[in-house]
């Protein structure tokens, strides 16, 4: 090899490797930390996934919640939320928060597939079921039973009456798992509480 093109191949090596420092990797699902899509009417629950690469947590990541189209005719969405498609973006630990302003619980288990896909960067990383405070309608039906929100998605006694039996037995129920570990528990109660004792709700005109 030359002198000159050494040199090139030297520079081109300095390049990637301060490019590889900045963007931190590439998405990949093996690395990232993704559980079940959480919203309320009032937007206060925060949904927070993590992603990562084989180099660590991705900043700047472009994370996308793809909604499908049989969630789209299920959820309770409130006036002026974006839909299908919503977008944030990670921070230098990877996490990219969304508020999404919503109700309705969507187990992929009473569903043709899984209610929503999570991309990052454009890259497929998992598919997701939902679940909200607001658990079902006036009359206690759920999104997947056939419920009817009618003008508002709301957080009522009806959802704190849904609620509480998993919460008291700690029995294990998708729509109640807020965080996604897996159990239903003191931290699920706590995301619950704020949405009830306020009445959270929004208005719901739109489809
Ligand atoms: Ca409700
Ligand atoms: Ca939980």
């Amino acid at each position: 090899m030359g002198g000159r093109s050494g040199l090139v191949a030297t520079l081109i090596a300095a390049g990637l490797t301060i490019g590889g420092a900045a963007t931190a990797g590439i998405p990949d699902p093996e690395f990232s930390n993704i559980g079940n899509v959480v919203y309320a009417p009032g937007g206060e629950v925060a949904y927070e996934v993590t992603i990562g690469s084989s180099d660590g947590p991705v900043e700047g990541a472009v994370v996308r919640l793809r909604f499908t189209a049989e969630a789209e005719g299920l959820i309770c969405w409130c006036d002026g939320q974006t839909h299908p498609e919503i977008d944030a973006v990670t921070d230098l630990n990877g996490v990219a928060s969304f508020n999404i302003s919503a109700g309705g619980c969507l187990d992929p288990a009473l569903l043709g597939a899984p209610p929503v896909e999570v991309f990052a960067d454009g890259i497929f990383m998992k598919a997701v079921g939902a679940v909200s405070p607001d658990g079902v309608d006036g009359a206690g039906l759920p999104a997947t039973g056939g419920w009817n929100p009618g003008t508002t998605c709301a957080v009522s006694v009806g959802d704190a009456v849904f609620h509480t039996s998993p919460l008291k037995t700690g029995t294990y129920s998708f729509c109640t798992d807020f965080d996604s570990d897996l159990d239903c528990d003191l931290t699920d109660a706590v995301i619950l509480t704020s949405p009830v004792k306020v009445g959270d709700f929004c208005p719901h005109t739109g489809p």
